[in-house]
């Protein structure tokens, strides 16, 4: 007879490729023996440990869907959303950084960069040797991208850009930021959004560091700010114009993001389905009860729909069939539920829920973040209103 499988109701992890599963368990076994034990210092001092970065680089995991001569490992879509589910289940912290510099970092320069940028910039960010942010959120302007007051001039040999950005992962500890400019008193693209490779020694740039969050703490995040910073021609993307080149990246972004809150989402699931049998309360454990049970049994069937969804997606992305209103449903779904676990999780732990060595209450505000960056829970909801429609609610009528 068949045995159930309690972490994996639907068995999707016996679908995989030899070639994805090898690189899933590489993942987790750093993820739980490296990463895991610095995750509760992470969180308490707000502090990401700058070997991770190398660490990451010396397995492969940095950029691994990249051909070996840039640094990666050519591994599938598949594999690259496994590695963050590993990376996650431990703390979505890492895993954005992993996934700033895969999808938002090495992805564009791969993607939209010259022959000269891919030499100098890829092979050491996929050794971890250089770490890099991506700048599209300000102060101003975070749903709405499209309105950014970040500005770019031209002039000989470079442009001038102005402007800030906010809310920006590895900002103070990258060394080259991909930006996102309006080009201003030009006369071919006036108003035309162009990326950037910002280093972090050019003059006029700095990214100070943004303190005390209270999710996320053991990422980095900060500002970008740019006084009259000349950013030489051999550092601007020739060809990619407009919005289509930042939301590529999270097209990218977003699909690891998918995978990435299952693991997260398995974490406190299990932490529940343990605690609960070992608690005891009315002299009995606590997952005698009905409510627990039924609480448990909501979660598996959330994870198993969320592990369907995430390892189907990544074989529509492998067979270059996804449409990016798919990555929408599936952050937003994926996002939304790992949120709604991680609490529930957090409450069946009752006072021990609150307190670090659970780390439960650390899953649930990180996922408030995750549920917010790359694009909100509503706005995702907005994206697939307007795929059903045909009609954008992002601005108020009338
Ligand atoms: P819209 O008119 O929809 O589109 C403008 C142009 O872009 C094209 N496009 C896409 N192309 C590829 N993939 C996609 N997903 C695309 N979505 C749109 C579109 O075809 C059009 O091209 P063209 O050639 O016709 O000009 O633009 P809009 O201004 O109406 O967009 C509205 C909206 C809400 C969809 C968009 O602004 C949005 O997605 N907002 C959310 C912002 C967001 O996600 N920011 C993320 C910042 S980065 C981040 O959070 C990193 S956290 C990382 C970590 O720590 O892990
Ligand atoms: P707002 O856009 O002001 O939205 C506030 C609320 O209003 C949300 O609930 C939103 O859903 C809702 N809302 C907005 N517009 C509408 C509408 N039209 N209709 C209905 N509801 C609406 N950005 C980067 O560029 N790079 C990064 O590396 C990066 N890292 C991040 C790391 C962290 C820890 C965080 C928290 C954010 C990061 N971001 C990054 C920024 C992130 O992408 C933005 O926070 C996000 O896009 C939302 O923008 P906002 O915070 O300005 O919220």
């Amino acid at each position: 007879k068949q045995s159930f499988n309690k972490d994996d109701a639907f068995l999707f992890e016996s679908e995989l490729k030899e070639d994805d599963r090898m690189i899933m368990e590489t993942a987790r076994e750093y993820a739980q023996s490296k990463l895991e034990p610095r995750a509760l210092k992470g969180n308490q001092e707000e502090y990401f440990d700058q070997d991770i970065a190398t660490e990451m680089g010396d397995l492969g995991l940095l950029g691994s869907y990249l051909p070996p001569e840039y640094g990666g490992v050519n591994a599938s879509q598949t594999a690259y959303g496994l590695i963050a589910r590993e990376v996650e289940r431990v703390d979505s912290g890492y895993r954005s950084f992993m996934s700033v510099q895969s999808s938002l970092v090495m992805y564009p320069i791969f993607t939209f960069g010259t022959d000269e940028q891919k030499e100098r910039f890829l092979p050491k960010l996929a050794t971890g040797e250089l770490v890099g942010c991506f700048g599209l959120t300000e102060p101003d302007h975070g749903s709405d991208p499209g309105s950014m007051s970040t500005t770019a001039i031209k002039t000989d040999g470079g442009w001038i850009l102005n402007g800030a950005k906010m809310w920006i992962t590895n900002s103070p500890i990258a060394d080259v930021a991909v930006v996102w400019a309006k080009a201003k008193e030009n006369k071919e693209d006036e108003g035309v959004i162009r990326g950037f490779l910002v280093e972090k020694d050019m003059e006029g740039f700095s990214a100070p560091e943004t303190k005390y969050k209270m999710s996320l703490r053991a990422s980095e995040t900060g500002e970008l700010v740019f006084e009259d910073v000349f950013v030489p021609d051999e550092n601007t993307f020739p060809d990619i114009k407009g919005l289509k080149g930042p939301f590529m990246c999270l097209n990218s972004a977003r699909y690891g993001i998918v995978w990435g809150a299952v693991g997260a989402a398995e974490f406190c699931y299990q932490k529940a389905r343990q605690y609960v049998m070992e608690r005891k309360q009315f002299g009995h454990p606590i997952g005698a009860n009905q409510i627990p049970q039924t609480k448990l049994a909501d979660m598996l069937t959330d994870i198993t729909q969320m592990q369907l969804l995430a390892w189907r997606l990544g074989e529509l992305k492998d067979s270059g069939r996804l449409h990016p209103s798919m990555v929408s449903l599936a952050k937003r779904n994926n996002c939304g539920k790992a949120l709604e676990i991680a609490r529930v999780s957090r409450d069946m732990h009752g006072a021990n829920g609150i307190t670090g060595d659970y780390r439960v209450i650390h899953h649930v505000m990180n996922l408030e973040s995750v549920n917010t960056y790359e694009g909100t829970y509503d706005i995702h909801g907005l994206i697939l209103g307007r795929e059903l429609t045909g009609i954008q609610a992002f601005t108020p009528k009338g």
